[in-house]
Parts: C-alpha cells; structure tokens; sequence
C-alpha cells in the first residue's frame, strides 16, 4: 500500500506558516486515498511559491515557466494517456500570465487537473497584486488599493461550460484532498482552486479572514448539474465563500477528439507508419 511518505520530495523552503504546506499534504494525500504509485504521477508547474511543490514531491516532475503549465501537462497527457498528470500554478501564474492558456486549455479539455494555490497576491516577487486581489488591497507597488475589476476563476471557468469547477481553502486539509481526488477522477479539465494565505505578503487575506467566511455547500441543498445555479453561486464572494464542487458535467475529453490519439497514446505509437517522421525531426536536433 502507498502512502503520503511514499510521495516526499526535497526539503521545503516555503515560509513558516505557508497555506502551501497544507495544498502539499492535500495532493499527497488525495494521490493515496486514489492508490496512485509515484511513476503514475507526473506533476506540471509554473514559476512562484506555488511552482515549487513538485520539488517537494517524490513522482515524474516538469518546471515550466511562468504561466505555462497547461500547454506541457496537455502534451504529456496525450503523449501517455496512463499518467494522472496534475498541473500546479500559482494565482498570478495560472490567471495572469497564464490567462489565454487556461481559457484555452478549458476549451480544449484535456484529462488534466489544475490546482492553483490562489494566495490573491504575488508571492515570489515579494508582495504585487494579482489578478485576483481584493478590492482596495494595498501592496507596496499598489499603494493607493488595488482598483482591478478581481478575475473570479471560478465564474470565468463556468461561462466555458469546463467540465469539473471547484474551490478549497488549505487550512482544510481533509475537503481540499477530497476535492483533488474528485477533480482527479473527473474525465477532462477540471479546476480546483484553493484559497490560502501569504503569511508575509498579503496582510488582508489571513487564515483568520478566510476562516471567518468559508462554508461548504451542502450535498442537501446544492447539485453541481445546472451551470446558470453554478455560476449565480461562484458570484457569492465577501462575507460568506462557498467550498466545494460548483459544476461538474461529463463529455470527451481532448483525448477523445483527437484523430491522431485514436490508436492510444502516443507512446504506445512507436511501430506507427508516421513514427519515422517522428524519428527524423528528433535526429536534426540532435
Ligand atoms: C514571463 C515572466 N514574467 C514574470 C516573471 C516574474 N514572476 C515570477 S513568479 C511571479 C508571480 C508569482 O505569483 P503567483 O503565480 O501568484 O505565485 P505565488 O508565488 O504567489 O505562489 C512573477 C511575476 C517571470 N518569471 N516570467
Ligand atoms: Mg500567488
């Protein structure tokens, strides 16, 4: 039987008190309660804090630049239909720099799950505003509040009609690995977004604050099946902020679509007539 051990990685540099500590221990431990063995894993990131955590997991790993976590997780994805590839970015990663290609990549709907720690602030870089800073949010580069419009991901996601839309906080760690583990079984893009605190650089979203307000919707009085609900429920935002799973539907996957995946993956392709092709192109850049 694997365990969380069985996934520990390199020593952590995180700040002491980081919501990021609580999103490892979530994927850990919702890639245990799934029997996933670490070589079945492959975890794609971005650039930040949050572009960190594979360097603190023991499985297959890429580090991508900033905001690209989507376009390489699609492409292993479909280049090994038989990893559960997890793509992992920050707030600013996934929704600023990484904005068209987590429009595109819903669009297109890959087999992938994409975890984003949404700390509402730019960690690394000591303390910007990101795109989903609060209102009036004051930074030492925003200093008169931030006056954006915030980017709601989890509307943004639903308009898309994305297959899997949901929210978790890291200072619960048993819903948020419940919530991966969902969004991991899901066939097709599906989104969590986690809410967690910056300790040193966001002063406004503390785990107080997010305590204060998070509740989880209930399987009594909400369904995730009716997108107009889903999306009048990702609205509620202030004092109260609604946990848990705001919209799922099935349908196929990229995967599915794609003509040259109709034989499997592509690297059960290898006696494939157009593998040559393949061969020659690798060799020029040799
Ligand atoms: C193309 C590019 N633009 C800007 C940067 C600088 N940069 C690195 S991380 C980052 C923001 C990180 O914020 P977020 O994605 O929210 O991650 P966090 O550190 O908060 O987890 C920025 C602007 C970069 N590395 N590459
Ligand atoms: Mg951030």
């Amino acid at each position: 039987m694997v365990s969380v051990d069985d996934f520990r990685g390199g020593e952590t540099a995180w700040c002491p008190g980081c919501g990021n500590f609580g999103v490892l221990m979530a994927v850990k431990t919702a890639l245990v309660k799934l029997g996933k063995m670490p070589h079945e894993v492959l975890l794609v990131s971005g650039i930040g804090q949050s572009g960190k955590l594979p360097h603190y997991m023991k499985c297959n790993t890429f580090n991508s630049l900033h905001g690209r976590t989507i376009p390489p997780a699609t492409g292993a994805k479909a280049a090994n239909h038989g990893l559960t590839v997890l793509a992992v970015g920050g707030d600013g990663d996934t929704y600023g720099e990484g904005g068209n290609h987590f429009i595109h990549g819903i669009r297109r709907n890959p087999d992938i799950t994409m975890i984003v720690h949404n700390n509402q602030i730019y960690g690394l870089t000591k303390g910007q505003a990101s795109p989903t800073s609060d209102l009036g949010m004051k930074t030492k580069v925003q200093s008169h509040g931030v006056f954006e419009t915030p980017l709601n991901p989890l509307a943004l996601a639903i308009s898309l009609d994305c297959g899997f839309v949901s929210r978790g906080f890291s200072g619960d760690i048993n819903h948020l690995s419940s919530l991966i583990a969902k969004a991991i079984k899901h066939k097709g893009f599906s989104l969590v977004d986690m809410l967690q605190p910056c300790v040193i650089f966001n002063r406004l979203n503390t785990f107080k604050w997010y305590k204060e307000r998070v509740y989880k919707l209930s399987d009594s009085d909400y369904s995730p099946d009716d997108r107009t609900a889903a999306f009048e429920k990702s609205l509620e935002w202030g004092d109260k902020i609604p946990l848990g799973v705001f919209y799922e539907r099935s349908g196929p996957s990229f995967e599915d679509n794609l003509p040259a995946l109709a034989d499997g993956a592509l690297a059960k392709q290898i006696n494939h007539p157009d593998a040559g092709t393949l061969n020659k192109l690798i060799e020029m850049f040799m």
